[in-house]
Order: C-alpha cells, then structure tokens, then sequence
C-alpha cells in the first residue's frame, strides 16, 4: 500500500500536516518527533505505507535497511554515532500510529 486514509504519517510526509524535516530522500522522511524523549529524537518512516516493522521487514526488506542507514547518519551527524533505534510494533508495545517508523534516540548519554 503507498498512502493510507487517515492516517496522520501520510499526512506529514505529504506536508499536509507541518513537521520538522531532519531527512528526506526519495522513499524515506525523517522528521522531529512532536514529545522528545532525547535530546535528539527523530522519526525515520518509509513514505509507502507499512502498518508495523514486520510488514516492512516481510514486503520491503531494503527500505528496512535504509531507515537502518538513515538513522546512522542522523547519529553521526548530530552526535557521536552512538543511537538508540526503536520500533514499537503492536498496542501493547506503545505503537500509537500504525504506519511504520524508527524512533532514533540520540545526543546525549542515554538512560538504560
Ligand atoms: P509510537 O508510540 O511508537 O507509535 O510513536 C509515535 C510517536 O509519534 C510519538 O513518539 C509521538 C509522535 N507523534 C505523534 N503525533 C505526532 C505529530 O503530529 N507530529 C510529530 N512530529 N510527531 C508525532
């Protein structure tokens, strides 16, 4: 699926909702998370639409990949290389939007 109704990632990446960009290339938007839990807390998302990390992994395992690289060079580019990368996948995990994306936790020491 490329676009989904409703659904609040699909509108930032189409701009219809404003973000703070961080990156953006061809399949891929990063963006400031709106609630940091960092000092550096961006959202790498695929622009197609993928619901959860196991649908990405299964039907676009490059763009996986991707996100993977994109989320290095946001750490080496606003900190030391050092990040957290997370992908909550499932209610119960905390994913609250079901369109796919990688919280990138960096700048600073992070807790355990
Ligand atoms: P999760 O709980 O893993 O589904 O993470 C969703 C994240 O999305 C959460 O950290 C807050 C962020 N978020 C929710 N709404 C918006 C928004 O409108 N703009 C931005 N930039 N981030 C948002």
């Amino acid at each position: 699926m490329s676009d989904s109704e409703d659904c609040l990632f699909c509108s930032i990446i189409k701009g219809e909702i404003p973000s703070t960009t961080v990156y953006e290339d061809e399949s891929t938007y990063a963006f400031e998370d709106i609630h940091p839990k960092a000092k550096v807390h961006v959202l790498v998302v695929p622009k197609r639409h993928y619901a959860s990390v196991d649908e990405l992994a299964s039907e676009d395992p490059a763009e996986l990949a991707h996100i993977v690289g994109v989320a290095q060079g946001i750490a080496k580019e606003r900190y030391n290389g050092a990040y957290r990368l997370v992908f909550n996948t499932g209610l119960d995990a905390g994913q609250t939007v079901f369109h796919v994306h990688a919280h990138v936790l960096t700048g600073e020491v992070l807790d355990e």
